[in-house]
Formats: structure tokens, C-alpha cells, sequence
């Protein structure tokens, strides 16, 4: 069972590294009974701490983790009932980095590149629109502002899997736009707004093909500003993309199998169609009867995993 890449695009200061903290903060506990737990205690104890300070209300502003200065990879396992269902890995970096300027800057070097192949092979791809980008009244300054903070540093990331995974065959990943910081807008914004600021900001992702498009609004806590900073860490939504991200990498790998074993059943058959005599239901069996008794084998398959 392999690992699959989640990767989340974000400009600097969107919630990416916040977002990270909020998931393990409440999936490192029991939610529906799914757990996520790092895959080494290290890096379990090393953001359990930061999640530590993230609930400090004391702290005040200084609960937050600083601005991320590098790239960052953390590996994970997604549990039911204690059993591992799947792995994912995740990778934080500085929001910077999808800057023009600074693409141009880092273009070439070891951890550039580690970054941007991460993107390149990810299974699911999250885009943070950040909450504070959607407050006030006017929609057409919402949009404005998501396109030049966020969709302007992005889509040419979009652009370029697409391209790439069309020379493979294929369509883009599934995208989850997480509306971050959802406690700061959600009373200036509603599901349609949301909508038509998405379908503005990133129209290459709509319009004919069918890149499945989810948003999700995530946040640390309805009332984390309150008291300067003083509010409850009580994380909204945030193990959705994970577990929207494994069912997707789930059903791909079995669709996989199934096709490597639909193979396997075929080639098999051929062989055995060639078989000129078999003892089957009390008789020896002609070819004809044969070829219906790999139906009933069939339909004995089917009848056992659908009972299990
Ligand atoms: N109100 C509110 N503020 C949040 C939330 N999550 C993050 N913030 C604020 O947003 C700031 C930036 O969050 P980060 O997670 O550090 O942002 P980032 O995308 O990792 O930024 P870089 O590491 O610079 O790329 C935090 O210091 C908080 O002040 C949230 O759910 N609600
Ligand atoms: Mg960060």
C-alpha cells in the first residue's frame, strides 16, 4: 500500500502551516473514530507541542507557529479502529515561494525542485483562499482581492499538472479549495458568493472539463479572535480534506487493482477455455458447459465479498 501526496497551495500567511496544526490537533484524537497519526514519534511529538501552543489562549497572538521558511514534509497514517487505512505525506513551505519573483529567484535549486515535484505528483491538490480576502460587503472587491493574492500565484501551478498530466492521459487531480479563516468571513459571505468568487478567480478549473472541485470552509475556531486572540482552538472541518483526499487515493488504487486483476482473470480464462474435459455437477463437462462453469465461479466470487 503506497503513500499518497496531498499538496496545499497558499500564499504566504493564507493558513497553510495553521491549517496542518488545526488537523492533527483533531485527528490526533479520536474523530468518528479516524486518527491521524504521524508515522514517526518525533515529528508526533514535535507537532503536538506546536499544537500546544496553538490552544495557549494566554499566549494571545503569539499562539500562532512564525511564518514557515522552509520546505517541510511530514508523513502520516490514517487509522480506523487502530487498524491503518492509508498514507499520506504532506509538505508545508513558505506561501512565498509561489511568488513570480520568487519562482524566478529559487528556479533550480535542490529544495525548489523537491517542492515543485511534490505538487507535480500529488493525488489531491488543496488551494487555500484565504477567509480575510472575503470580508466586507462588496463581492466584486472579494473577487479582486482572490484573484490578485491568490489565483494569480496558482493557476500557473494549475496550468503547468495540467499540462504535464495531459502528455500522461490524464485529467487534473481532485481540487479542494479550503476557504481558511472561515470565522473572519463567515458572516460577510454564503455558499453562492463563495461560488461565483471560485468560478471567477479560477475559471481554467471549470468551463467543460470534469475536474472535480470541492470547497471547504475550515477554521481553527468560531471565536478565536475574540479577546485579542484569546478565543477557544476548537477546529472546524478540517479532517473533511483529509479524508475526502484517502477515499480518492482509496478508490484509485482499487479501481487499479481491479483492472490488474480483470487482466490476470482474462488471461486466465483463454487458457482454460482451451480445456477439453472437466468433472463439474456430478459429469463430465463439454466446452460449452465449460464456459458456464466460470460463470458460476464468478457469480460464487461475487456472492462471498458482497457477503462480506
Ligand atoms: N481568524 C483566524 N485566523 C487564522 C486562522 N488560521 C490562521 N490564522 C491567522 O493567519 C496567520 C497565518 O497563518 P499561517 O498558517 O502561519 O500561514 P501560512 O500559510 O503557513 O504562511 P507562510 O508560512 O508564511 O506561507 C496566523 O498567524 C493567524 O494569525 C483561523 O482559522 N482563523
Ligand atoms: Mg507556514
Amino acid at each position: 500500500m503506497g503513500s499518497s501526496k496531498f499538496a496545499i497551495l497558499g500564499e504566504d500567511g493564507s493558513g497553510k502551516t495553521c491549517y496542518l496544526l488545526g488537523m492533527y490537533y483533531a485527528m490526533s484524537m479520536d474523530t468518528a473514530n479516524y486518527m491521524v497519526v504521524a508515522t514517526d514519534p518525533v515529528t508526533d511529538r514535535f507537532l503536538l507541542r506546536r499544537c500546544q501552543m496553538l490552544k495557549d489562549k494566554s499566549r494571545k497572538g503569539n499562539r500562532f507557529p512564525p511564518g514557515t521558511d522552509c520546505v517541510e514534509k511530514f508523513n502520516f497514517n490514517l487509522w480506523h479502529n487502530d487498524e491503518t487505512i492509508h498514507s499520506f505525506e504532506w509538505m508545508d513551505y513558505p506561501g512565498g515561494w509561489l511568488d513570480v519573483r520568487e519562482r524566478r529567484n529559487l528556479s533550480g535549486s535542490d529544495d525548489y525542485n523537491s517542492f515543485k515535484d511534490f505538487i507535480m505528483n500529488s493525488e489531491m491538490v488543496f488551494i487555500c483562499i484565504d477567509g480575510a480576502n472575503l470580508t466586507g460587503s462588496s463581492t466584486s472587491q472579494k473577487i479582486r482581492k482572490v484573484k490578485t493574492r491568490c489565483a494569480r500565484q496558482i493557476n500557473p501551478y494549475l496550468t503547468e499538472l495540467r499540462n504535464k498530466l495531459k502528455k500522461e492521459k490524464q485529467g487534473l487531480p481532485p481540487i479542494g479549495m479550503l476557504v481558511t479563516k472561515y470565522d473572519m468571513c463567515i458572516d460577510d459571505t454564503d455558499a453562492d458568493e463563495i461560488r461565483e468568487i471560485v468560478e471567477e478567480a479560477f475559471e481554467g478549473l471549470f468551463g467543460g472539463n470534469d475536474t472535480f472541485v470541492a470547497i471547504i470552509p475550515v477554521s481553527l475556531g468560531d471565536t478565536l479572535e475574540d479577546d485579542d486572540w484569546q478565543g477557544e482552538l476548537d477546529p472546524i472541518n478540517v479532517h473533511l480534506p483529509i479524508l475526502m483526499g484517502i477515499n480518492f487515493a482509496l478508490r484509485k488504487q482499487v479501481k487499479k487493482l481491479s483492472e490488474e486483476h480483470i487482466k490476470d482473470i482474462n488471461r486466465m480464462n483463454r487458457e482454460l477455455e482451451a480445456v477439453e474435459m472437466i468433472f463439474y455437477k456430478g459429469a463430465w463437462q463439454d466446452k460449452h458447459a465449460i464456459r458456464r462453469m466460470w460463470a458460476d465461479l464468478q457469480r460464487s466470487a461475487d456472492y462471498k465479498s458482497w457477503r462480506y
